[in-house]
């Protein structure tokens, strides 16, 4: 076995590898750019080298610059991960030339399947289903017609040079064809500087069905069964699971045998993924072949209990395949989602910034994350955004979704937009869990998968005060002089000389204005009673660092609540939602933070610092509040003049009350 190995990649993949290598005794290089100089790869190596500045191009796609990493490592194999250099013929044969393990296939095999025509033509001699349709390389206008008129309308026309979905296109019936054909030409004479066309069946509701298949360098081959990845979204991966729903037996034995034989047609040597359209009828028929390892092979390794990586380490190595098909049996069910830093009610755009808050689910042998970052990391520009994938396994695939969605809930991210709620919605989606899948899916689901921003922000709003009056009163405690424990300064609970212990927050909950009153029952067992608009709610509770367990009417639930500077993000289960207390913070000691011109919480006015009409300049303390044992400044948000103080010194003040009428000077 290799001594040591480079990986050349980052990322959840690099990480991945280096688990698998070091697992196995092999010593493990990383290459980094300069965006990921801290990244958990490179502390996870045994050694880590500098290749350039953050552009994929300058760095992980400069195979001079890998190459001179790996040989001045030592290190005997690369690992190229998947995107990048994974199906880059030349540096494969770069390898070859120096000496260099490639792990992965030949550079003969990664050709083959450059081509989607040239695939055809290979997938044909050896018996692989296609899709009817038209392949050649005779690309006479009127030859193409006949094709789509004895191929039956709809048909697809797809670029030959094309690939995941770009350069096709529709055409449903003749009259539409010659529009088509040139406007397909022109699209893909632009996109791949190659026009060639292929004309094919078009599958009104196909999924897709990929089979993982694994050739050693002796001429032995096994398919590992099959991967559902229907669930796409402009042919970007979102779920994936194995076995397919619903996949006969007979099927899958005919789609892995047909699989092995893609592979053996080009002398396949590695991991490989077969990807199929499987058909309504059952009829399925090839696809492409993709020449390196998937990012959803984690669901294969799931149900068939072996680890990918280690058979590729071995394979490169020389040696044989650890098992023959007879042994592989199907273990269970598996899903995978990939978690991304992109907003999906706002077009999938990608999202970048600051992980500040990662707190994955707990690992079992029903949960794992495959992740490459970690909390405090930046999410850039520079690279695909996926943050983790999560992949579960149980008995069947019911279960399996259970595990599914109680994993996304219990996965908190704050500081980067997300797609976990879509994740979420998916995982309990009727239609999801139904197995309803093609490749259409999200679209047809969209009502359900996006549902309209939820208006009613408010039915968190007894849980976000009961853990804003828990907080008040945690910091109240921990404010206390511990010599005199029983000080009634000790109880931050409104506690007011006959009056009711009654504060009133107000509350922003993602742009939106709450007014809540919270009242502590007298029984003083930490409960209250919270009242907004005419709803009224009884909370109780504890809290214990983030987590907050609160009975809301008798409805016991468990909330993560994370703080930030100002604002908080209460994790629901469902989703994350962002919230801020108007009334300041509960959490800093300069409460009187410029710009905040209300009591921050209960207290006493201590003094008024200026005189109204007195000009002050920005940040100058116009009063001083006193409140559980602490002085709060509340601070001129401008250079201007206060018009008007509504207390006198001395006055008992509720939280949220406005102090003071402040005039900015023009
Ligand atoms: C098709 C098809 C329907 N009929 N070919 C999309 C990208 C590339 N992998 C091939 N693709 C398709 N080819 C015929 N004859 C539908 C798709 C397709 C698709 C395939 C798999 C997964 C997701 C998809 C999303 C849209 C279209």
């Amino acid at each position: 076995m290799f001594s040591k190995i480079l990986i050349a990649n980052r990322g959840e993949i690099a990480c991945r590898v280096i688990k698998t290598a070091q697992r196995m005794g092999v010593r493990t290089v990383a290459v980094f750019s300069d965006a990921d100089r801290d990244a958990l790869h490179v502390q996870m190596a045994d050694e880590a080298i500098h290749i350039g500045p953050a552009p994929a191009r300058e760095s992980y796609l400069r195979t001079d610059k890998i190459m001179a990493a790996a040989l001045a490592s030592g290190a005997q194999a690369i690992h190229p991960g998947y995107g990048f250099l994974s199906e880059n013929a030349g540096f494969s044969r770069l390898c070859e030339e120096n000496g260099i393990a490639f792990i992965g296939p030949p550079a003969s095999a990664i050709e083959a399947m450059g081509s989607k025509s040239a695939a055809k033509q290979i997938m044909e001699e050896a018996g692989v289903p296609l899709v009817p349709g038209y392949h050649g390389d005779d690309q006479d206008t009127e030859l193409l017609r006949q094709a789509a008129q004895r191929i039956g309308y709809p048909v697809l026309l797809k670029a030959a040079a094309g690939g995941g979905g770009k350069g096709m296109r529709q055409v449903w019936e003749p009259s539409e064809f010659d529009a088509a054909l040139a406007a397909a030409k022109r699209e893909a004479m632009s996109s791949f500087n190659d026009d060639i066309m292929l004309v094919e069946k078009y599958l009104t509701r196909p999924r897709h069905v990929e089979i993982q298949v694994f050739c050693d360098s002796h001429g032995n081959g096994v398919y590992l069964f099959e991967r559902d990845c229907s669930l796409q979204r402009r042919h970007q991966k979102v779920v994936e699971e194995a076995p397919a729903p619903g996949l006969p037996d007979e099927i899958r034995e005919a789609m892995g045998k047909a699989a092995l034989r893609a592979a053996q047609a080009i002398d396949y040597v590695g991991a490989g993924t077969v990807e199929f359209l499987f058909d309504e009828d059952g009829s399925f028929y090839f696809m492409e072949m993709n020449t390196r390892l998937q990012v959803e092979h984690p669901v294969t390794e799931m149900i068939t209990r072996q680890d990918l990586v280690e058979w590729q380490l071995r394979v490169a190595y020389g040696e044989t395949l650890p098992l023959q098909q007879a042994d592989l049996r199907i273990h269970g069910h598996a899903l995978e989602v990939r978690i991304y830093a992109e907003d999906p009610n706002n077009d999938f755009l990608p999202a970048t910034g600051t992980l500040r808050y990662l707190q994955p689910p707990g690992e079992s042998q029903h949960v794992r994350v495959d992740t490459g970052v970690q909390q405090g990391d930046e999410v850039s520009i520079y690279y695909d955004p996926m943050i983790a994938k999560l992949i579960v396994w149980d008995e069947n695939r019911y279960r399996a979704l259970n595990r599914l969605a109680d994993a996304l809930t219990n996965y908190h991210i704050s500081g980067v937009t997300t797609n976990l709620e879509l994740l979420y919605n998916i995982a309990a989606s009727d239609a999801f869990r139904s197995a309803e899948l093609d490749t259409g899916f999200i679209e047809k689901n969209r009502e359900v998968l996006f549902p309209a921003a939820s208006a009613d922000k408010s039915r968190h709003l007894p849980a976000i005060a009961l853990y804003l009056m828990l907080r008040q009163q945690q910091q109240a405690r921990a404010a206390s002089n511990p010599d005199d424990p029983l000080s009634p300064w000790n109880r931050a609970n409104s506690w007011r000389l006959n009056e009711p212990h009654g504060q009133s927050l107000e509350i922003n909950i993602e742009g939106e204005a709450f007014e809540v009153r919270c009242e502590e029952q007298r029984q003083g067992d930490h409960s209250y009673s919270v009242r907004f608009g005419e709803q009224q709610s009884r909370a109780t509770g504890e809290l214990q660092g983030n987590v907050l367990n609160a009975t809301i009417d008798g409805h016991r639930q468990r909330y993560t609540v994370v703080p930030h500077d100002s604002s908080f993000t209460l994790f629901t289960g469902r989703e994350a939602l962002h919230f801020e207390p108007v009334v300041a913070n509960f959490d800093t000691e300069d409460s009187g933070s410029a710009g905040n011109l209300t009591a921050p919480m209960n207290g006493t006015l201590v003094e008024l610092s200026v005189q109204p009409g007195q000009t002050v300049k920005k940040g100058d303390t116009l009063l001083i509040m006193e409140a559980m044992k602490m002085e709060y400044r509340i601070k001129a948000p401008a250079d201007g003049a206060v018009s008007e103080f509504f207390y006198a010194a001395g006055d008992l003040i509720d939280g949220g009350a406005e102090l003071l009428v402040f005039k900015a000077a023009e």
